[in-house]
């Protein structure tokens, strides 16, 4: 039988790689993995406790083995942390571990959906849309180039979003 290539959801956050993931996942009836959680789960401790005891640097070194260990699997959905293309050993595993896609979307969304939510230690600063923009300018380059395809989440819904991701998965399985 034909193997089915895993598929990876990468993009910063609030571009609705969880939600996105776990639809993208049923919806083609595959396990689905998220890398954030996955970390917390071994770990037995939230990401601000990882970042302020272990650093930044301790959460990217448990991030690069989760992602070589996700990677893999086999037909899974994997959902990456915001950072996971930081890193050039990180962006290479991705590339060879399946169908990668960037979940792109604007500053401005990532403002509203990561409002609220506190678990995300970079972003727990007074400056946060210039904290976003920072990383927008350095991260996209990284996402473009780590991915197969591009898709858009903003203005719209996650069940159009992954109608859309496997509508284009096909179009470059089958073209
Ligand atoms: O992996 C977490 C962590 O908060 C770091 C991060 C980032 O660097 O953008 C994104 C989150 O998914």
């Amino acid at each position: 039988m034909q193997e089915v290539p895993n598929l990876i959801l990468i993009g910063p956050m609030g571009a609705g790689k969880s939600t996105i993931g776990r639809l993208l996942a049923a919806e083609m009836s595959r396990d689905f993995h998220d890398s954030d959680h996955e970390i917390q789960a071994r770990c037995g401790a939230d990401i601000p406790w990882i970042f302020d005891v272990e650093g930044e640097q301790g959460f990217r070194d448990r991030e690069s083995a989760m992602i070589e260990e996700l990677v893999g699997r086999q037909s899974v959905v994997i959902a990456t942390g915001g950072g996971a293309v930081l890193r050039e050993e990180n962006r290479c595993l991705i590339r060879e571990g399946g169908t990668v896609v960037y979940l792109f979307t604007t500053v401005e969304q990532q403002l509203k959906r990561t409002a609220r939510d506190r678990n995300r230690p970079l972003l727990q600063r007074p400056d946060r849309e210039q904290v976003l923009r920072d990383m927008f300018a350095l991260r996209d380059p990284l996402y473009r180039a780590t991915a197969d395809l591009v898709i858009r989440t903003d203005r719209r819904g996650p069940r159009a979003v992954v109608n859309d991701i496997i509508r284009r998965v096909q179009r470059l399985v089958d073209p």
